[in-house]
Protein backbone atom coordinates (compact mmCIF):
# COMPACT_ATOMS: atom_id res chain seq x y z
CA UNK A 1 0.00 0.00 0.00
CA UNK A 2 2.51 2.15 1.42
CA UNK A 3 5.05 1.36 -1.53
CA UNK A 4 1.95 2.01 -4.29
CA UNK A 5 1.36 5.26 -2.72
CA UNK A 6 4.85 6.08 -3.34
CA UNK A 7 5.26 4.79 -6.97
CA UNK A 8 2.64 6.85 -7.96
CA UNK A 9 3.83 9.82 -5.98
CA UNK A 10 7.37 9.87 -7.70
CA UNK A 11 5.68 8.91 -11.24
CA UNK A 12 3.10 12.09 -10.78
CA UNK A 13 6.62 14.02 -9.77
CA UNK A 14 8.46 12.41 -12.80
CA UNK A 15 5.44 14.13 -14.76
CA UNK A 16 6.30 17.56 -13.08
CA UNK A 17 10.01 17.28 -13.82
CA UNK A 18 10.00 15.54 -17.23
CA UNK A 19 13.79 16.32 -17.97
CA UNK A 20 15.05 14.73 -14.44
CA UNK A 21 13.14 11.72 -15.61
CA UNK A 22 14.17 11.55 -19.30
CA UNK A 23 17.71 11.68 -18.06
CA UNK A 24 16.85 9.50 -15.71
CA UNK A 25 19.91 10.42 -13.38
CA UNK A 26 21.50 13.13 -12.07
CA UNK A 27 25.41 12.65 -11.61
CA UNK A 28 27.22 9.53 -10.07
CA UNK A 29 24.74 7.08 -9.07
CA UNK A 30 25.05 4.27 -7.02
CA UNK A 31 25.79 0.71 -8.62
CA UNK A 32 22.56 -2.16 -7.91
CA UNK A 33 24.97 -3.70 -5.30
CA UNK A 34 25.45 0.01 -3.66
CA UNK A 35 21.66 0.25 -3.40
CA UNK A 36 21.09 -3.39 -1.96
CA UNK A 37 23.64 -2.15 0.62
CA UNK A 38 22.20 1.40 1.76
CA UNK A 39 19.05 -0.37 2.30
CA UNK A 40 21.09 -2.69 4.72
CA UNK A 41 21.35 0.39 7.02
CA UNK A 42 22.58 -1.56 10.27
CA UNK A 43 24.71 -4.32 10.49
CA UNK A 44 27.31 -5.62 13.07
CA UNK A 45 30.99 -5.70 13.60
CA UNK A 46 32.77 -8.52 15.32
CA UNK A 47 36.72 -8.65 16.44
CA UNK A 48 38.01 -10.95 17.57
CA UNK A 49 41.24 -13.27 17.92
CA UNK A 50 43.82 -13.67 20.24
CA UNK A 51 43.47 -9.64 21.36
CA UNK A 52 40.76 -10.94 23.01
CA UNK A 53 42.37 -13.04 25.25
CA UNK A 54 45.39 -10.91 26.09
CA UNK A 55 43.72 -7.76 26.42
CA UNK A 56 45.67 -6.10 23.47
CA UNK A 57 43.80 -3.95 20.80
CA UNK A 58 47.02 -4.15 18.10
CA UNK A 59 48.68 -7.90 18.75
CA UNK A 60 52.60 -7.87 18.25
CA UNK A 61 52.13 -11.02 15.76
CA UNK A 62 54.02 -12.85 17.85
CA UNK A 63 51.56 -14.26 20.16
CA UNK A 64 51.73 -18.50 21.04
CA UNK A 65 48.29 -19.42 19.36
CA UNK A 66 47.33 -21.21 22.10
CA UNK A 67 46.03 -18.07 23.44
CA UNK A 68 42.95 -18.61 21.18
CA UNK A 69 41.19 -20.77 23.25
CA UNK A 70 37.04 -20.02 23.60
CA UNK A 71 36.02 -22.18 25.99
CA UNK A 72 32.44 -22.62 24.45
CA UNK A 73 32.14 -20.65 20.95
CA UNK A 74 28.48 -20.42 19.89
CA UNK A 75 28.54 -18.73 16.37
CA UNK A 76 24.74 -19.32 16.52
CA UNK A 77 24.38 -16.93 19.28
CA UNK A 78 26.35 -14.14 17.63
CA UNK A 79 24.28 -14.49 14.41
CA UNK A 80 20.96 -15.03 16.53
CA UNK A 81 21.45 -11.89 18.58
CA UNK A 82 22.80 -9.92 15.31
CA UNK A 83 19.42 -11.01 13.97
CA UNK A 84 17.21 -10.31 17.52
CA UNK A 85 18.73 -6.99 17.29
CA UNK A 86 17.25 -6.12 13.59
CA UNK A 87 21.18 -6.09 12.29
CA UNK A 88 21.28 -7.39 8.57
CA UNK A 89 24.54 -8.86 9.08
CA UNK A 90 27.81 -9.77 10.57
CA UNK A 91 31.85 -8.45 9.18
CA UNK A 92 34.17 -10.65 11.00
CA UNK A 93 37.94 -9.80 11.55
CA UNK A 94 38.80 -12.73 9.69
CA UNK A 95 42.77 -11.92 10.28
CA UNK A 96 43.50 -8.96 12.34
CA UNK A 97 46.75 -6.73 12.60
CA UNK A 98 48.48 -9.29 14.82
CA UNK A 99 48.42 -11.58 10.91
CA UNK A 100 46.00 -14.34 12.87
CA UNK A 101 43.77 -16.18 10.76
CA UNK A 102 40.45 -17.23 12.23
CA UNK A 103 40.25 -19.97 9.43
CA UNK A 104 43.11 -22.85 8.92
CA UNK A 105 44.49 -20.81 5.97
CA UNK A 106 47.66 -22.84 3.77
CA UNK A 107 49.13 -19.34 3.68
CA UNK A 108 49.71 -18.69 6.92
CA UNK A 109 51.33 -20.28 10.25
CA UNK A 110 49.60 -18.51 12.83
CA UNK A 111 46.36 -20.00 12.64
CA UNK A 112 43.47 -21.49 14.23
CA UNK A 113 45.54 -24.76 13.34
CA UNK A 114 48.31 -23.90 15.92
CA UNK A 115 46.17 -23.56 17.81
CA UNK A 116 45.13 -26.04 20.74
CA UNK A 117 40.99 -24.71 20.11
CA UNK A 118 39.66 -27.58 18.78
CA UNK A 119 42.59 -29.52 18.49
CA UNK A 120 43.28 -27.50 16.01
CA UNK A 121 40.69 -28.31 13.56
CA UNK A 122 38.19 -25.26 14.42
CA UNK A 123 37.61 -22.97 11.99
CA UNK A 124 35.53 -19.57 13.11
CA UNK A 125 34.80 -18.36 10.30
CA UNK A 126 33.21 -21.18 8.68
CA UNK A 127 31.22 -21.94 11.99
CA UNK A 128 30.11 -18.34 11.82
CA UNK A 129 29.01 -18.77 7.85
CA UNK A 130 26.60 -21.36 8.55
CA UNK A 131 25.33 -19.68 11.68
CA UNK A 132 24.64 -17.10 9.24
CA UNK A 133 22.74 -18.58 6.64
CA UNK A 134 21.09 -20.28 9.19
CA UNK A 135 19.76 -17.09 10.40
CA UNK A 136 19.37 -15.53 7.43
CA UNK A 137 21.66 -12.58 7.77
CA UNK A 138 24.50 -11.64 5.53
CA UNK A 139 28.52 -12.24 6.60
CA UNK A 140 31.37 -9.83 5.53
CA UNK A 141 34.98 -10.24 6.21
CA UNK A 142 37.56 -7.93 7.26
CA UNK A 143 41.14 -8.99 6.27
CA UNK A 144 44.14 -6.86 7.34
CA UNK A 145 46.35 -5.39 4.68
CA UNK A 146 48.93 -4.67 7.89
CA UNK A 147 50.41 -8.25 9.05
CA UNK A 148 52.53 -8.17 11.65
CA UNK A 149 52.98 -11.80 11.26
CA UNK A 150 53.63 -12.64 8.40
CA UNK A 151 57.21 -13.06 7.50
CA UNK A 152 56.82 -12.16 3.93
CA UNK A 153 55.15 -8.48 4.70
CA UNK A 154 56.97 -5.59 3.67
CA UNK A 155 58.41 -8.11 0.56
CA UNK A 156 56.24 -7.89 -2.90
CA UNK A 157 55.38 -11.65 -1.92
CA UNK A 158 53.28 -10.86 0.47
CA UNK A 159 51.14 -8.90 -2.21
CA UNK A 160 50.60 -12.64 -3.80
CA UNK A 161 49.53 -13.92 -0.55
CA UNK A 162 47.35 -11.66 0.29
CA UNK A 163 45.60 -12.37 -2.72
CA UNK A 164 45.94 -15.92 -2.34
CA UNK A 165 44.21 -14.99 1.18
CA UNK A 166 41.50 -13.69 0.09
CA UNK A 167 41.05 -16.02 -2.04
CA UNK A 168 40.93 -18.60 0.52
CA UNK A 169 38.19 -16.67 2.26
CA UNK A 170 36.05 -15.62 -1.10
CA UNK A 171 35.94 -19.16 -2.62
CA UNK A 172 35.35 -20.97 0.30
CA UNK A 173 32.60 -20.08 2.36
CA UNK A 174 29.85 -19.04 0.20
CA UNK A 175 28.78 -15.20 -0.59
CA UNK A 176 30.28 -12.50 1.33
CA UNK A 177 28.36 -8.99 1.27
CA UNK A 178 31.27 -6.48 2.13
CA UNK A 179 34.83 -7.05 2.60
CA UNK A 180 36.56 -4.43 4.77
CA UNK A 181 40.20 -3.01 3.99
CA UNK A 182 41.81 -0.96 7.32
CA UNK A 183 43.93 1.60 6.74
CA UNK A 184 46.02 1.43 9.98
CA UNK A 185 49.26 0.53 9.77
CA UNK A 186 51.50 1.03 12.81
CA UNK A 187 54.53 -0.17 12.30
CA UNK A 188 56.62 3.05 12.47
CA UNK A 189 59.77 4.81 11.59
CA UNK A 190 61.89 1.45 11.82
CA UNK A 191 59.08 -1.18 10.53
CA UNK A 192 58.77 -3.26 7.25
CA UNK A 193 56.97 -0.85 4.62
CA UNK A 194 54.59 -2.77 2.40
CA UNK A 195 54.08 -1.30 -0.73
CA UNK A 196 50.13 -2.78 -1.18
CA UNK A 197 49.19 -3.07 -4.62
CA UNK A 198 45.61 -2.21 -4.30
CA UNK A 199 44.35 -2.14 -7.61
CA UNK A 200 45.18 -6.15 -8.02
CA UNK A 201 43.43 -6.61 -4.67
CA UNK A 202 40.37 -5.15 -5.98
CA UNK A 203 40.47 -6.78 -9.22
CA UNK A 204 41.10 -10.33 -7.64
CA UNK A 205 38.25 -9.75 -4.93
CA UNK A 206 35.78 -8.46 -7.70
CA UNK A 207 36.50 -11.57 -9.64
CA UNK A 208 36.16 -13.80 -7.01
CA UNK A 209 32.78 -12.53 -5.33
CA UNK A 210 31.46 -9.37 -8.24
CA UNK A 211 28.71 -8.40 -5.66
CA UNK A 212 30.93 -7.20 -3.04
CA UNK A 213 31.06 -4.11 -1.59
CA UNK A 214 34.40 -3.40 -0.76
CA UNK A 215 35.19 -0.84 2.20
CA UNK A 216 38.48 1.02 2.76
CA UNK A 217 39.37 5.48 3.65
CA UNK A 218 38.47 5.74 -0.16
CA UNK A 219 36.74 2.93 -1.29
CA UNK A 220 35.60 1.86 -4.11
CA UNK A 221 32.62 1.34 -2.70
CA UNK A 222 31.91 2.27 0.82
CA UNK A 223 34.06 4.50 2.90
CA UNK A 224 35.19 5.35 6.25
CA UNK A 225 33.51 8.58 7.63
CA UNK A 226 36.75 9.74 9.52
CA UNK A 227 36.22 8.90 12.92
CA UNK A 228 35.60 6.01 14.84
CA UNK A 229 32.45 7.74 17.03
CA UNK A 230 29.63 6.57 14.43
CA UNK A 231 28.92 10.01 13.90
CA UNK A 232 28.29 11.31 9.92
CA UNK A 233 27.98 15.16 9.57
CA UNK A 234 24.75 16.63 9.12
CA UNK A 235 25.81 17.42 5.39
CA UNK A 236 26.79 13.93 3.79
CA UNK A 237 27.29 13.45 0.36
CA UNK A 238 27.81 9.63 -0.86
CA UNK A 239 30.40 11.54 -3.26
CA UNK A 240 34.27 11.24 -2.99
CA UNK A 241 37.10 12.55 -5.21
CA UNK A 242 39.70 9.33 -5.04
CA UNK A 243 42.25 10.69 -7.45
CA UNK A 244 45.24 11.57 -5.87
CA UNK A 245 43.97 9.45 -2.52
CA UNK A 246 46.03 6.43 -0.54
CA UNK A 247 44.30 4.21 1.77
CA UNK A 248 45.61 4.68 5.29
CA UNK A 249 48.03 8.08 5.76
CA UNK A 250 47.29 9.02 2.21
CA UNK A 251 43.66 9.37 2.82
CA UNK A 252 41.75 12.61 2.61
CA UNK A 253 41.52 14.69 5.26
CA UNK A 254 38.82 13.14 8.00
CA UNK A 255 36.77 16.17 7.58
CA UNK A 256 36.34 15.61 3.98
CA UNK A 257 35.37 11.65 4.61
CA UNK A 258 33.09 13.09 6.96
CA UNK A 259 31.18 14.76 4.22
CA UNK A 260 32.14 13.47 1.28
CA UNK A 261 32.36 15.82 -1.71
CA UNK A 262 29.86 18.09 -3.10
CA UNK A 263 30.68 17.71 -6.48
CA UNK A 264 32.51 14.20 -6.05
CA UNK A 265 33.31 12.01 -8.85
CA UNK A 266 32.60 8.37 -7.54
CA UNK A 267 29.13 6.89 -5.88
CA UNK A 268 30.92 5.93 -2.30
CA UNK A 269 28.48 5.41 0.62
CA UNK A 270 29.61 6.62 4.24
CA UNK A 271 29.83 3.07 6.90
CA UNK A 272 30.03 4.63 10.54
CA UNK A 273 31.91 2.40 12.28
CA UNK A 274 31.78 2.39 16.00
CA UNK A 275 32.29 -0.05 18.91
CA UNK A 276 29.57 -0.86 21.86
CA UNK A 277 32.42 -0.68 24.01
CA UNK A 278 35.33 1.29 24.53
CA UNK A 279 37.79 -1.31 22.65
CA UNK A 280 37.25 -2.99 19.66
CA UNK A 281 37.75 -6.38 21.12
CA UNK A 282 36.14 -7.78 24.34
CA UNK A 283 38.28 -6.54 27.89
CA UNK A 284 36.55 -7.47 30.55
CA UNK A 285 37.57 -4.28 32.24
CA UNK A 286 35.63 -2.82 29.85
CA UNK A 287 32.59 -3.72 30.69
CA UNK A 288 31.23 -0.92 32.54
CA UNK A 289 31.71 1.48 28.49
CA UNK A 290 29.37 -0.43 26.72
CA UNK A 291 26.66 2.03 25.12
CA UNK A 292 23.13 2.37 26.97
CA UNK A 293 19.92 1.30 23.94
CA UNK A 294 19.76 5.34 24.32
CA UNK A 295 22.94 6.21 23.48
CA UNK A 296 22.79 3.54 20.29
CA UNK A 297 19.89 5.18 18.62
CA UNK A 298 21.81 8.32 18.96
CA UNK A 299 24.72 7.29 17.12
CA UNK A 300 21.51 5.62 14.45
CA UNK A 301 20.00 8.73 14.02
CA UNK A 302 23.62 9.97 13.43
CA UNK A 303 24.60 8.19 10.91
CA UNK A 304 21.04 6.30 9.11
CA UNK A 305 19.64 9.35 10.02
CA UNK A 306 22.17 11.15 8.39
CA UNK A 307 22.35 8.73 4.91
CA UNK A 308 24.84 6.34 5.51
CA UNK A 309 25.48 3.02 7.23
CA UNK A 310 25.44 1.96 10.91
CA UNK A 311 28.78 -0.76 11.24
CA UNK A 312 28.53 -1.36 15.45
CA UNK A 313 31.01 -3.56 16.74
CA UNK A 314 29.89 -5.94 19.37
CA UNK A 315 33.05 -8.08 20.49
CA UNK A 316 32.59 -11.67 21.31
CA UNK A 317 33.96 -12.31 25.17
CA UNK A 318 36.31 -14.97 25.55
CA UNK A 319 33.87 -18.18 26.37
CA UNK A 320 33.29 -17.09 22.44
CA UNK A 321 29.52 -15.37 23.00
CA UNK A 322 28.05 -12.42 23.12
CA UNK A 323 28.05 -10.88 26.66
CA UNK A 324 25.20 -10.53 28.37
CA UNK A 325 25.97 -6.71 28.77
CA UNK A 326 26.12 -6.20 24.91
CA UNK A 327 23.13 -8.03 24.03
CA UNK A 328 20.88 -6.44 26.91
CA UNK A 329 22.09 -2.83 25.13
CA UNK A 330 21.63 -4.25 21.69
CA UNK A 331 17.37 -5.48 22.25
CA UNK A 332 17.21 -2.07 24.40
CA UNK A 333 18.63 -0.45 20.80
CA UNK A 334 16.01 -2.58 18.86
CA UNK A 335 13.01 -1.68 21.01
CA UNK A 336 13.75 2.26 20.77
CA UNK A 337 14.09 1.98 17.04
CA UNK A 338 10.42 -0.32 17.44
CA UNK A 339 8.84 1.84 19.37
CA UNK A 340 10.05 5.13 17.84
CA UNK A 341 9.28 4.67 14.02
CA UNK A 342 5.69 2.00 14.48
CA UNK A 343 3.17 4.66 13.69
CA UNK A 344 4.06 7.05 10.61
CA UNK A 345 1.59 9.62 11.39
CA UNK A 346 1.86 10.96 8.04
CA UNK A 347 0.15 7.75 6.35
CA UNK A 348 -3.01 8.71 5.81
CA UNK A 349 -2.17 12.49 4.59
CA UNK A 350 -2.80 13.91 1.96
CA UNK A 351 0.66 15.07 -0.09
CA UNK A 352 0.75 18.18 -2.46
CA UNK A 353 3.70 18.24 -4.64
CA UNK A 354 5.53 21.34 -6.77
CA UNK A 355 9.10 20.79 -8.14
CA UNK A 356 10.73 22.37 -5.01
CA UNK A 357 8.22 21.13 -2.49
CA UNK A 358 6.46 18.77 -1.11
CA UNK A 359 3.10 19.38 1.45
CA UNK A 360 1.53 16.92 3.58
CA UNK A 361 -2.22 17.83 5.19
CA UNK A 362 -3.17 15.81 8.17
CA UNK A 363 -6.78 15.34 8.88
CA UNK A 364 -6.22 16.97 12.19
CA UNK A 365 -3.47 18.44 14.33
CA UNK A 366 -1.51 15.51 15.58
CA UNK A 367 1.83 15.84 17.75
CA UNK A 368 4.49 15.45 16.02
CA UNK A 369 8.87 15.61 16.37
CA UNK A 370 10.49 14.19 13.17
CA UNK A 371 10.33 13.80 9.90
CA UNK A 372 12.20 10.88 8.13
CA UNK A 373 13.02 11.44 4.17
CA UNK A 374 14.11 9.60 1.40
CA UNK A 375 15.54 10.52 -1.67
CA UNK A 376 15.60 8.02 -4.99
CA UNK A 377 19.23 7.70 -5.12
CA UNK A 378 19.53 5.14 -7.57
CA UNK A 379 18.25 8.63 -10.02
CA UNK A 380 21.29 10.57 -7.89
CA UNK A 381 22.00 12.50 -4.73
CA UNK A 382 20.24 16.15 -5.51
CA UNK A 383 18.74 17.91 -2.43
CA UNK A 384 21.62 20.46 -1.21
CA UNK A 385 19.38 22.19 1.66
CA UNK A 386 15.88 22.24 2.39
CA UNK A 387 13.25 23.97 4.96
CA UNK A 388 10.42 22.50 6.93
CA UNK A 389 7.50 24.75 8.02
CA UNK A 390 3.91 24.37 8.85
CA UNK A 391 1.00 25.37 11.05
CA UNK A 392 -2.90 25.15 11.18
CA UNK A 393 -3.43 27.76 8.76
CA UNK A 394 -2.42 27.01 5.30
CA UNK A 395 -1.56 30.83 4.67
CA UNK A 396 0.36 31.32 7.59
CA UNK A 397 3.40 28.84 7.82
CA UNK A 398 6.04 28.78 10.34
CA UNK A 399 9.62 27.42 9.89
CA UNK A 400 9.83 24.28 12.05
CA UNK A 401 13.57 22.85 10.93
CA UNK A 402 15.88 23.13 8.53
CA UNK A 403 18.33 20.98 7.04
CA UNK A 404 21.20 19.88 4.37
CA UNK A 405 21.51 16.97 2.29
CA UNK A 406 19.00 13.65 2.48
CA UNK A 407 20.60 10.68 0.30
CA UNK A 408 19.31 7.31 1.48
CA UNK A 409 17.81 8.70 4.37
CA UNK A 410 17.08 11.61 6.07
CA UNK A 411 16.18 11.95 9.71
CA UNK A 412 15.11 15.68 11.21
CA UNK A 413 14.22 15.91 15.02
CA UNK A 414 12.79 19.30 16.30
CA UNK A 415 10.56 20.34 19.14
CA UNK A 416 7.24 18.82 19.21
CA UNK A 417 4.49 19.89 17.07
CA UNK A 418 0.61 20.05 17.15
CA UNK A 419 -0.25 21.07 13.56
CA UNK A 420 -2.30 19.79 10.64
CA UNK A 421 0.18 20.94 8.08
CA UNK A 422 3.65 20.54 6.63
CA UNK A 423 5.52 21.93 3.79
CA UNK A 424 9.01 20.66 3.07
CA UNK A 425 10.48 23.13 1.11
CA UNK A 426 13.83 22.16 -1.14
CA UNK A 427 15.52 24.93 -1.21
CA UNK A 428 18.57 24.84 -2.66
CA UNK A 429 19.29 21.29 -5.26
CA UNK A 430 21.75 20.46 -7.96
CA UNK A 431 18.95 18.74 -10.07
CA UNK A 432 14.93 18.23 -8.94
CA UNK A 433 14.42 16.65 -6.44
CA UNK A 434 13.33 13.10 -6.39
CA UNK A 435 11.87 12.46 -2.98
CA UNK A 436 10.49 8.59 -2.50
CA UNK A 437 9.39 9.16 1.38
CA UNK A 438 8.05 11.57 3.72
CA UNK A 439 7.10 9.65 7.19
CA UNK A 440 6.66 11.53 10.06
CA UNK A 441 7.09 10.66 13.56
CA UNK A 442 6.67 11.15 17.21
CA UNK A 443 9.58 9.92 19.17
CA UNK A 444 9.98 9.35 22.86
CA UNK A 445 13.52 9.89 22.91
CA UNK A 446 15.52 12.72 21.83
C1 LIG B 1 41.20 0.47 13.06
C2 LIG B 1 42.03 -0.69 13.57
O1 LIG B 1 43.38 -0.33 13.77
C3 LIG B 1 41.35 -1.14 14.82
O2 LIG B 1 42.06 -2.13 15.49
C4 LIG B 1 39.96 -1.63 14.46
O3 LIG B 1 40.05 -2.81 13.69
C5 LIG B 1 39.19 -0.53 13.72
C6 LIG B 1 37.85 -0.97 13.19
O4 LIG B 1 39.95 -0.02 12.66
O5 LIG B 1 41.79 1.16 12.05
Amino acid sequence: MQQNKWFYLILFFCMLSLPACTQNSYGPTPSKEQLAWHDKEFYLFMHFGPNTFTDLEWGHGSEDPNVFNPTAIDCNQWAKTAKAAGAKGIIITAKHHDGFCLWPSKYSKHTVRESKWMDGKGDVIKMLSEACKKEGIEMGVYISPWDRNHPDYGTPKYNEIYINTMKELLTGYGKFFELWWDGANGEGPNGKKQVYDFTRFKDSALAYQPQLIIFSDIGPHARWIGNENGIIHETNWNLLDTVGFKRGEGAPANDTLNRGNYNGKNWIGAEADVSIRKGWFYHKEEDPTVKSGATLFDLYLKSVGRGGNLLLNVPPNRVGRIDPLDSTALMQFKQIRDKSFANNVFANAKYFRTKNSVEVHLQKAVPLNTVVLKEQISLGQRVVKFEISGGNDLKKFNEIAKGTTIGHKRIIQFPTQNIKYYRIHFTEYKATPIISGVDGYLMGVQ
